[in-house]
């Protein structure tokens, strides 16, 4: 039943039918025997398998064939192709939605319409946004319900007011009498589209029933769309986990963290204190909304009600907070099963299990060729069941941010951690982030890939223009001494013997301890070409068995390997253009300067 008046949506979802020609539409109340129904016809056919040992939990294994966000079949479709930027596959908006409109056209034949109304942060928060997804996948519907605020609460909510259009269809209409797969797709990647039209503000996604693919608040709303939102309303769409940090003495602040995918955002934003008396608590893990408040701070609010986390990786070792999240009430996707009803994914546990069913549903033992799980399988999980959830992550005020941090994965170069030494600056350190790639998308694993704020495949238009967003947030803030500090740092530096150098996860709060302190203005710092390095002994290593070669390597500026970073990225900037900001290439040019300044004197 709906309960909306709203007109615009009254009339979308009747031309939506029209052309997707589902046999019902459903709208959905976001309730618990809504998913209760929904999950029982999940098990009916075939496409969930109870999980006996976690309540109100589900396996589910995709189509091999999809498996990770589609960045090749991502579309960007504004009317000028410059709009979109060298970064982005653009498509002509006319003439993609002509060759839509010839997919979506009898789509849902045989299949349920649901109506999915969504909140992206708190409902009635001023930073949130609304949004509503049609999708004909009831698996879409259930992990919805646990990323987002869901149903009548929201409609409530929109009233009149504006949403963000979302259509969803796995493209496999059923002929009468026809029987379903567990998981309909189009297996041939280039019937794929995830389409995005920013300048109209709506979202096309068909063929691919797949996390970011398809569950269309995160990726495609909350990055691509809202990016543009941002830029043209003054605030910012990030890639950015958010957590609480809290000192011995009671004090807390809030820091925001952009890395690229499956580089540990999710183990950092539960992350658990190795030091007495730190306290760290997570708002979110993904995605961050930053917006100027009345005192002239930014606040932030994670736009998400759940964690779609990788799970290959996750252990009680690694983040024991994920692991209580996941005790109930959770979906699992892609991992493999234990013979007694439970999951299993690589490196949860020290041991292997002797006889595991793998993500592929066939018979799997310890020295198999195959992964059990696969490398991208996840874990969806309420926000709410994280034992370390922040008690604001439901604020409509949104937190305050006291500290960006930037980083990535690599081996080499990029010290544990560093200052910038203003906003612009730590806005080129942004725009110079790189890492290797990994299993989050399709497409080829540990290749060192430039990803300037960690938002290459998430920004919905030209990424030369997003920089000078960045450059113009800093510029017009009322207080700039109110702006949070920008910090650049690098968990996964390799010694000669090519074994990492620190240590990590829980480990990793001796550099947010630092951070802390700079924000707070305790703790001493050195000025270097890069930034600011934490001064010998301002960082907390007692305790840890770091040899002092080790601490060395961990904090030492390579001048060479920063100018070969320069070069490249200097290919990598051109692509811009004119878009590209003068004051980037200022900054970089002087950063340039101190470097070979250095390595003169080294
Ligand atoms: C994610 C990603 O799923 O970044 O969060 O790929
Ligand atoms: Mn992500």
């Amino acid at each position: 039943m709906n309960l909306t008046k709203n007109v615009k949506l009254l009339a979308w979802v009747e031309a939506m039918t029209k052309l997707c020609k589902p046999d019902s539409v459903r709208w959905c109340d976001g309730s618990q025997t809504e998913a209760d129904e929904l999950c029982r016809l999940l098990v009916k056919g075939g496409t969930f398998i109870p999980l006996p040992k976690r309540p109100g939990s589900f396996l589910c294994r995709s189509n091999p064939a999809d498996v990770a966000r589609s960045e090749d079949r991502t579309f960007i479709c504004c009317k000028e192709e410059i709009n979109a930027g060298p970064t982005n596959k653009w498509a002509d908006p006319v003439a993609m939605k002509k060759e839509l409109l010839a997919r979506f056209d009898g789509c849902m034949k045989g299949r349920t319409m649901f109506v999915i109304p969504f909140s992206m942060g708190p409902i009635g928060s001023p930073i949130s946004h609304i949004g509503v997804e049609l999708t004909d996948s009831p698996y879409v519907v259930v992990n919805m319900r646990i990323m987002t605020r869901m149903g009548q609460a929201v409609l409530d909510a929109l009233g009149n007011g504006e949403f963000v259009p979302c259509l969803h269809s796995v493209g496999c209409p059923l002929a009468p009498g026809q029987k379903d797969v567990a998981w309909p797709c189009q297996a041939d990647a280039a019937n794929k589209y995830i389409v995005h039209f920013p300048e109209e503000r709506s979202i096309w996604s068909f063929g691919s029933g797949y996390g970011g693919n398809a569950l269309l608040g995160k990726k495609c709303f909350a990055l691509r769309i809202a990016s543009s939102m941002a830029r043209d309303q003054g605030w910012l769409a990030e890639h950015m986990l958010i957590l609480g940090l809290t000192n011995p003495q009671g004090e807390k602040i809030y820091v925001a963290a952009a890395f690229p995918s499956a580089c540990g955002k999710t183990n950092l934003a539960m992350l658990q204190p190795s030091l007495p008396g730190w306290k760290a608590e997570c708002v979110g893990d993904d995605i961050a909304w930053m917006k100027f408040g009345e005192d002239g701070r930014l606040y932030a609010i994670n736009p998400e009600a759940g964690f779609f986390g990788v799970a290959p990786g996750t252990s009680m070792r690694t983040n024991p907070n994920a692991m209580k999240a996941l005790e109930k009430n959770c979906i699992f996707t892609n991992v493999a099963q234990t013979p007694d009803g439970d999951v299993w994914w690589e490196d949860m546990t020290d041991e292997q299990p002797p006889h595991l069913t793998s993500w592929t549903n066939k018979p799997w033992a310890p020295g198999s060729n195959e992964k059990a799980a696969h490398p991208n399988a996840r874990y969806t999980a309420p926000i709410s069941q994280c034992p370390v959830a922040d008690p604001a992550y439901n604020d409509p005020k949104g937190v305050p941010i006291s500290a960006i941090l930037f980083g990535g994965r690599r081996p080499a170069t990029v010290p544990l951690v560093f200052e910038a030494f203003n906003w612009q600056y730590g806005t080129l350190l942004g725009s110079m982030q790189a890492s290797e790639t990994t299993a989050a998308a399709t497409g080829m694993v540990g290749q060192l890939r430039h990803d300037p704020m960690a938002m290459l495949p998430f920004c919905g238009y030209n990424m030369g223009d997003y920089f000078a967003h960045w450059l113009k947030i800093g510029r017009t803030a009322k207080d700039q001494g109110k702006l949070p500090r920008i910090f650049f740092v690098n968990w996964f530096r390799k010694g000669h013997d090519g074994k990492f150098l620190w240590p990590g996860f829980g480990e990793n709060c001796r550099v947010l301890k630092w951070i802390f302190e700079r924000v707070k203005g305790t703790s001493k710092a050195v000025e270097s070409a890069i930034g600011h390095l934490p001064m010998p002994g301002a960082l907390d290593v007692t305790g840890l068995n770091l040899s002092h070669a080790s601490l060395h390597e961990l904090l030492h500026v390579d001048p060479k390997g920063w100018l070969a970073d320069i070069e490249s990225l200097k290919l990598q900037n051109a692509k811009f253009g004119d878009r590209f900001p003068k004051e980037l290439t200022h900054e970089l040019h002087e950063l340039e300067k101190r470097l070979v300044n250095l390595e003169v004197t080294v």
